[in-house]
């Protein structure tokens, strides 16, 4: 089994891959910081394999990298692709998107994660999608998660993100979507060939 390097520099998504990929019992390693890979795709899945691609490349050895975001349906979808960008920490980044719904009604919003591997020669292997269905409270609950966590409500569960424990997130989550279809696709890695 060869190392996998997590291509991400956003410890909050790093300990949840973490906690996905463990089952696998592969060796993880964490991307050098100086590898910054300039996110130019215009979709999630073109991000993430941009990411997972070059740190491949980079480093030469199998690379995984997660793009997520949250589209606001008010909001014709945004922050989305741009949803790191949307402030420079996560406190602004919520202001700013509370702020953008200020008096609205309508507050469906999805979280989407695409998920690729890329082997050393910076081909991708293998990439899944999981989406996650919720709303935008009108103010943050709750302490725990990372990012837009304490704003996305889930409405059958009575809870934010940041109000769920690791695995009640883990079970609902886009990434946790994802990571689930990826676990099932794992077995037709071929790791042997690179
Ligand atoms: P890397 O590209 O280095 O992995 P990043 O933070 O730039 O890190 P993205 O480009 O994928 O990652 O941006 C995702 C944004 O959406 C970022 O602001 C995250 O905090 C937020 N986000 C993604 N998944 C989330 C989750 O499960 N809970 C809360 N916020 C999340």
């Amino acid at each position: 089994m060869p190392t996998l390097i997590v291509a991400t520099g956003n410890p909050g998504k790093l300990a949840e891959m973490q906690t996905y990929l463990e089952p696998l019992g592969c060796q993880l390693a964490l991307k050098p910081t100086e590898i910054e890979v300039e996110e130019t795709g215009s979709t999630f899945y073109e991000n993430a394999c941009l990411k997972a691609s070059q740190v491949a490349k980079a480093v030469n050895q199998w690379a995984i990298a997660d793009d997520s975001g949250l589209a606001v349906d008010a909001l014709d979808g945004a922050p989305g692709l741009y949803s790191a960008r949307y402030g420079n920490t996560d406190r602004e980044r919520i202001a700013k998107l509370l702020q953008a719904l200020e008096g609205v009604s309508q507050r469906q919003a999805q979280f989407i994660c695409v998920v690729a591997i890329a082997a050393p020669d910076g081909s991708i292997q293998l990439s899944t999608e999981g989406i996650c269905s919720g709303e935008i409270t009108h103010s943050p609950r709750g302490d725990r998660g990372f990012g837009y966590d304490p704003i996305f409500w889930l409405p059958e569960h009575k809870k934010t993100f940041a109000e769920m424990t690791k695995v009640e997130k883990q079970t609902v989550s886009h990434r946790g979507k994802a990571f689930n279809k990826l676990i099932h696709q794992w077995p037709g890695l071929k790791f042997d060939s690179f």
